[in-house]
């Protein structure tokens, strides 16, 4: 798993398919009942996301490894740290697809879960059974227990209602009411940033980093968190939504606030411009081994282009 500069493509595409198995081996067999929740946990999870939280965390912990560090052990602990922000991930797109939220029919491409399954109440179940699982694989990581402790404490905040959960209040609160750019950012550095900084802080923390690369992980990720959605609002106004796999345009068409709706699009583009030379800057210090997350910050940022 150590970094070979050049092969980024290649490394992404692997990643992607082996989070793919060590998800679908976690989550529930059809066996058993309930059926019918697990199946929709199912399509929910192992939808044809790009799973770049995942690929977060692999690329901070090959980042964070000491280097003769290529223990099974924490192999296992970066598997069960990336699965775990994906059923967190997955879980939030269930619950901001329903009607009470943004009420969406796609999702990945795909009917989204209450659609597939002609079911709310079956989806927001399915969203609840999958965040105790994230934090079921996080307590059995076979690593030192302290920093199991340590990641199950970054996942919760960055997912609850300091994090994820309470950035979605306020976008809920904020429909029709512009939003002053500052509020604007914190709202999404709670909501979609804080979960794609915690897959960044969880590949050092499993993976032992010292204080100085978590140091330099926490400036890398705190500008990404931010980038992701800069990106999110630009593709909101420029894709279609064939690329997209939801709703295009729909931000902008609900009056929810966006960048580009405040800043403009070259305004935005701009603002990614100064957040990639924030992140590239904050992985200076890691020397060679960070190479997979600067990769990974060029392919977010470049899905705007
Ligand atoms: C309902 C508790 C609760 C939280 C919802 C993250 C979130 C909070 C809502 C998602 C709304 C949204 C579409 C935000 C834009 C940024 C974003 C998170 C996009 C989806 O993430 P991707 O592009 O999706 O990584 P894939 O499908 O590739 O995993």
């Amino acid at each position: 798993m150590t970094a070979s500069p050049g092969h980024f493509d290649a490394w992404l595409q692997g990643r992607v398919e082996h989070i793919a198995t060590v998800l679908d081996d976690l989550l529930p067999s059809l066996q058993d009942d309930p059926a019918r929740l697990r199946e929709a946990m199912r399509y929910a999870v192992l939808g044809p996301g790009k799973r770049v939280r995942a690929a977060l965390v692999y690329a901070a912990g090959e980042a964070s490894r000491p280097p003769a560090g290529t223990a099974a052990a924490q192999d296992l602990a970066l598997d069960a740290a990336a699965a775990a922000v994906e059923l967190i991930h997955a879980y939030s797109l269930i619950h901001d697809d329903l009607p009470c939220m943004d009420d969406d029919d796609l999702r990945r491409g795909r009917p989204t879960v209450h659609r597939q399954f002609g079911d709310e109440a079956l989806a927001m179940l399915a969203g609840d059974a999958l965040q105790p699982l994230a934090f079921e694989c996080l307590a059995q990581m076979p690593i030192a227990p302290a920093l199991t402790v340590q990641a199950v404490q970054l996942l919760a905040r960055a997912a609850g209602g300091d994090g994820m959960v309470g950035g979605q209040a306020i976008d809920c609160a904020s429909v029709g009411r512009p939003l002053p750019i500052e509020e604007l950012q914190q709202m999404h550095r709670m909501k979609t940033g804080a979960l794609l900084e915690a897959s960044v802080l969880l590949g050092g923390v499993v993976a032992g980093a010292s204080s100085a690369v978590r140091t330099g992980l926490e400036s890398y990720a705190s500008a990404m968190g931010l980038a992701f959605q800069v990106v999110d609002d630009i593709l909101d106004v420029t894709a279609d939504s064939a690329t997209l796999g939801k709703t295009a345009g729909k931000d902008a068409a609900q009056g929810k606030p966006t960048y580009v709706s405040i800043m403009g699009l070259e305004g935005s583009r701009e603002m990614l411009a100064g957040l990639r030379e924030q992140a590239c800057a904050a992985l200076l210090p890691l020397g060679p081994s960070a190479c997979r997350l600067r990769e990974l910050a060029d392919y977010i940022i470049g899905r705007s282009h």
